[in-house]
């Protein structure tokens, strides 16, 4: 997995490239990464990468012109070690929403180019001729797309093989398909009593069929109070039983009655 970041600032990507895990997961070329500095391929004494918008307004508008010679110099370095074509995609709010299933896919391809853009925005026409992708991590906006491309690339190492030990495997946690799209279950670990906060009796049971069990209630719960969209997909997607359903009737039977 290659991914080739075009940004004025690739200082800020060392969360992602100092992290332990990603790091060795780097050393033993499990995923690589490679910069392409948009000031780097200006042509004046300035290296200008900004401009100011056509039809007026506040703020600067990023140039096409050093953002495409970027994207060349990616390109030509890629064809290099590998003849895949890989998507150019533009970090932007406007973007397609990113989720789990699209990390697994990307975790699958061979990486991406990706566009970070800075001020106010990139001149369209740079877009239009060369990006293939929009991804927006949310509906807010940031100062740049540096922070959205890390979590992006974070989402997606954590899932290639070899990355991870068993012990942390990437199948445990929220959204796992093992959870049917249903958020996780608390966890808990030692003390016992902790702030005379105490764990959960079932827990220490050993009876692992009543273990499942809660955690699934759980799990039903939590998605059912935060985020009930996600009931109704699994429910639409068959992954809930009869089981399911009565204990999702009583949480709501019992809110009636509070
Ligand atoms: C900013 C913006 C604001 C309102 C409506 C559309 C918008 N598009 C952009 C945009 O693409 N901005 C560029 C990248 C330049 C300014 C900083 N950028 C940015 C990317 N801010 N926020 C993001 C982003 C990316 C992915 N997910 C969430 C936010």
């Amino acid at each position: 997995m290659r991914f080739d970041v075009i940004t004025l600032f690739p200082e800020m990507f060392s969360p992602l490239t100092d992290n332990g895990v990603n790091a060795r997961a780097r050393n033993k070329g499990i995923w690589d990464l490679h910069f392409w500095n948009p000031r780097d391929y200006t042509h004046d004494v300035h290296r200008t990468v900004d401009d100011r918008p056509y039809g007026g307004g506040p703020g600067m508008v990023m140039l096409a012109q050093p953002l495409d010679k970027a994207v060349d110099e990616a390109l030509l370095a890629r064809q290099a070690q590998s003849t895949s074509v890989v998507p150019v995609v533009l970090m932007s709010p406007t973007g397609r929403k990113f989720n789990q299933k699209m990390a697994q896919e990307w975790a699958e391809s061979d990486g991406a180019i990706i566009i970070c853009g800075r001020y106010e925005g990139i001149d369209q026409r740079f877009i239009d001729a060369r990006v293939t992708h929009e991804i927006s991590i949310g509906d807010f906006v940031l100062s740049g797309g540096e922070i959205a491309a890390i979590t992006v690339m974070d989402s997606v190492i954590r899932l290639l093989p070899g990355v991870l030990n068993d012990n942390q495997s990437a199948v445990c946690d929220s959204f796992h398909s093992g959870l049917d799209g249903l958020l996780d279950s608390p966890h808990y670990t030692r003390p016992e009593i902790y702030n005379g906060q105490a764990i959960p009796d079932v827990l220490k049971s050993g009876n692992h069929k009543n273990i499942e069990r809660w955690r699934r209630e759980q799990s039903l719960r939590i998605t059912a109070e935060r985020r009930p969209d996600l009931i109704h997909k699994a429910r639409q997607q068959g992954l809930l039983d009869k089981k399911d359903e009565a204990y999702l009737f009583s949480l709501n039977t019992k809110k009636q009655r509070r």
